[in-house]
Order: C-alpha cells, then sequence, then structure tokens
C-alpha cells in the first residue's frame, strides 16, 4: 500500500488520474488533492478537482487550494486546449463540499511530515509550484518524501507549449528546477512516452458503450479534448497525459525508461522551460530522474478506463 498525494490543475486527463487512483485502494491510499493554477486559473482549477470528485462520490477527499500563479513569472494557461473552465465538453454536478482553508503547500509538508519517512508519495500532474513551495517551507520534505512520479518535460518529442517546451515545466521553470535538484527521487514521464497513449475512437467507445454516469462524462470530456489535439497533430487522437503517473503506480512493468541527469532552462527567453536530459550520460553528472520513454498504451488504457469505470 502506497500513500499519495495527488497536485493537479484539474482538467480531464488530470481527474482520470485521481479517480483511477481512488478506484485502486488496495494498492493507493489518497491522502488529499492539491490544486494549483495551470491547464485554467486556480479557481477553476479548484473547482474541477471538487466536481470530479463530486461525480464519483468521493467527497470526502480533502481538496487543498495552493499557489494562484508561478513563483516568479506571470501565469500562462491552456484554455486552447481544454476550454474556458478546463473541463469544457460535459457539464459536471456542482460541487456541494468546500475547499479545506489551509494552504495546499502547507498541507503537503503536514501529511508528508506527520508520516513515517519514506512513506508519501506525492503525485504531480501540474506546474510544480506548489512543491517548491512545501520544499522552502520544509526543506526536510526533501528526505521524508517517498518520492516523487510526475507528468511533465520533453526531449527528443519537441514541446507542446514552445518549441522546446513542455506546458508544465513551461509555466514554472523555476519550480521545477528547484524540484530537480531537491534530493527527491523522481520519475518524469515527459511527452515522449505520453504521445504514444492516444484516446482513439475505439478507446474512447469503451467509455460511451458503459452507459454509466462517469463513462459518459468521461466520455464527452476526452472527446473535447481530442477534437483540438486532432487539429493540432494530426493523429488519431490526443494523448491522456497525466494518467500515466498513476497507472505507473499501479502498474510499472507497462513502462521502460532510463536513470538520468536532468536540468530545467530557466533563463533563456528561446527555450525557457525546456528539460535539458542528459539520455547518453555525456554530462557523467549523477542521475537525478527515472525518466520514462515507452509506455504499453494499449495495457495502459485497459488498466485506466478499466480502475476509471469501476468507481
Ligand atoms: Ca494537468
Amino acid at each position: 500500500m502506497r500513500s499519495v498525494i495527488f497536485d493537479t490543475d484539474p482538467s480531464p486527463d488530470d481527474a482520470v488520474a485521481f479517480l483511477a487512483a481512488l478506484a485502486s485502494p488496495d494498492q493507493l491510499e489518497v491522502l488529499a488533492i492539491t490544486t494549483v493554477a495551470g491547464n485554467v486559473p486556480l479557481k477553476l482549477t479548484s473547482r474541477n478537482a471538487l466536481k470530479a470528485l463530486e461525480l464519483v462520490g468521493r467527497t470526502d477527499v480533502p481538496v487543498y487550494k495552493g499557489a494562484a500563479a508561478p513563483l516568479v513569472r506571470p501565469l500562462v494557461t491552456a484554455e486552447h486546449v481544454h476550454g474556458r473552465t478546463g473541463f469544457d465538453g460535459y457539464d459536471l454536478p456542482e460541487p456541494t463540499t468546500e475547499l479545506r482553508l489551509e494552504f495546499a503547500p502547507d498541507a503537503i509538508v503536514q501529511l508528508v511530515m506527520s508520516r513515517p519517512a519514506r512513506s508519501v508519495t506525492l503525485c504531480c500532474l501540474a506546474p510544480l509550484t506548489n512543491i517548491a513551495l512545501a520544499l522552502a517551507r520544509e526543506p526536510r520534505l526533501a528526505q521524508h518524501v517517498a518520492g516523487i512520479v510526475m507528468m511533465g518535460g520533453t526531449f527528443s518529442e519537441g514541446g507542446n507549449i514552445t518549441p522546446a517546451a513542455e506546458f508544465n515545466f513551461y509555466v514554472d521553470p523555476e519550480a521545477a528546477a528547484r524540484v530537480f535538484s531537491s534530493g527527491i527521487p523522481i520519475v518524469m514521464i515527459p511527452l515522449d512516452c505520453t504521445h504514444q497513449a492516444l484516446i482513439t475512437d475505439a478507446r474512447l467507445e469503451v467509455l460511451r458503450a458503459a452507459g454509466t454516469p462517469i463513462g459518459t462524462a468521461f466520455y464527452h470530456l476526452l472527446e473535447f479534448n481530442k477534437r483540438f489535439d486532432r487539429a493540432k497533430y494530426g493523429w488519431p487522437g490526443g494523448p491522456l497525459h497525466d494518467a500515466t503517473v498513476t497507472a505507473y503506480l499501479l502498474a510499472p512493468h507497462l513502462f521502460t525508461g532510463r536513470d538520468v541527469f536532468v536540468a530545467i532552462e530557466c533563463a533563456s527567453p528561446l527555450t525557457l522551460g525546456a528539460s535539458v536530459v542528459d539520455w547518453w550520460g555525456v554530462s557523467e553528472k549523477p542521475t537525478n530522474a527515472l525518466v520514462l520513454r515507452t509506455v504499453d498504451a494499449d495495457g495502459y488504457f485497459e488498466l485506466i478506463f478499466q480502475k476509471l469505470l469501476s468507481l
């Protein structure tokens, strides 16, 4: 059993990630969901987290609101991908629960430090602002946390927000740099991996055919995302990025990767937020992340959608 905290800026793929974890109580204990500004502003990401939990009747899971902006830069959002609300495509039920009062980075510190060392894993699906703030608040967090599994970065695949950078790292490169230099064991799932996990019509049909409220809701939400991605990339479907984090925790054998040194660009206007991955070990620097590069896409969708539909 592994205890986890999901740090997220919910668009549908984030929601699939933490809901699939909630559907796996034999393997994962979800301590909390913490929200951050990213795909859409903080008020909306927080509301989306509550709505997703409302949909599956798990309003017992505490949701903490975190940073409204990156550490030093103005917020960049992605309404062009996820719509104005971040959850465009289907009207989820209005939340009946409230956010917890505590600031998310403080809640992360409290939840991790009050438990045995190396027993809580942070699942990061968004810009890493909350994690950097938690490390500033309590530097011992780096030794106490079990590790971070994150969706973010890109190296051979090119960027999805600039030619060089993936969205999460681009939005808050200083936070990403702080996390990568923290000494925390990191599993990084970059676009190089997630771009193999495409939501094709056949995969999406599994959700529609289930005919359940959850299946129907996510069919429409992911269908909305897919339109943008299909037009942008010319692929048969858009990638289901963030749920790879949960899939890795549940079934690491679906992935392959390599221990490498990763650094984040924080200065160059041209390549801001780029993750420089030393795949061939040419820098001879000590490794600081396991970077995943392949995923068994059929196994991934089978696992994640089966979990989602079991709620
Ligand atoms: Ca996300």
